[in-house]
């Protein structure tokens, strides 16, 4: 049996989730990290020394790192299906997944402030510098969007990490550019169950 542990409003764990979902795996999930606290516990860092979520147990096999635990159940799980066979269509999954923490870099000070912030402690500068970063770079996801369904052409495990930060830059009340062929894209994700029920939630 899986286990995750980690906080579903997380970003990180909502990866680790979706795949599980979409594969089709039973699982287990425990709370963990900001008011849950857990991440702290001698018990926990022998198991995640970095004190951050997710973290997947598998029957003693312990993996830590969202876009490395994608990697393993779609590796393990879900060949030729969310793990292309093919190596050029694997990389070019791999180079989407790496680069989905490029644009959660540029997102974060948007989502920082104005989520989890109380508006007067807002710092407006830095949402505007991550905002109008982060339309720079979604602009580039749209432009490879633009003749195909899914970043690395068909739905792979390329899509889970970038997907799970896009939304969390869609829902943000914040002005975006217009992006028809990411908001295509965006749309198809929506459609999935298990992206509807891990990572399209209110953002909190
Ligand atoms: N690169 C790591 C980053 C993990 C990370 O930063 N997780 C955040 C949540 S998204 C965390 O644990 N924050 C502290 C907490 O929740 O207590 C991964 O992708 O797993």
């Amino acid at each position: 049996m899986l286990k995750v542990w980690g906080r579903g409003n997380s970003v990180n764990v909502k990866k680790a989730l979706w795949c599980i979902d979409e594969l089709g795996l039973e699982y287990q999930r425990a709370d963990a990290g900001m008011q849950h606290g857990i991440v702290n516990t001698p018990e926990y860092r022998r198991m995640n020394p970095n004190g951050l979520v997710p973290t997947l147990e598998e029957n003693g096999f312990i993996l830590w790192e969202s876009h490395s635990i994608v990697r393993y159940l779609a590796a393990k799980h879900g060949k030729g299906v969310l793990w292309p066979m093919d190596e050029r269509t694997r990389a070019v999954a791999n180079q989407w997944m790496d680069w989905a923490f490029t644009f959660q870099g540029s997102v974060r000070d948007s989502f920082w402030n104005l989520i989890r912030t109380p508006p007067e402690k807002r710092d407006a500068a830095a949402i505007e510098r991550s905002r109008v970063k982060s339309g720079e770079l979604a602009a580039i996801l749209d432009a490879a969007l633009a003749d195909q369904m899914y970043v690395a052409g068909a739905y792979s495990m390329g899509d889970i990490p970038i997907g799970c930060e896009v939304q969390r830059w869609m829902r943000l009340p914040m002005e975006r550019p217009r992006l028809p062929n990411l908001d295509a894209w965006f749309e198809r994700l929506c459609a999935r169950p298990a992206f509807k029920k891990n990572v399209d939630i209110p953002l909190s």
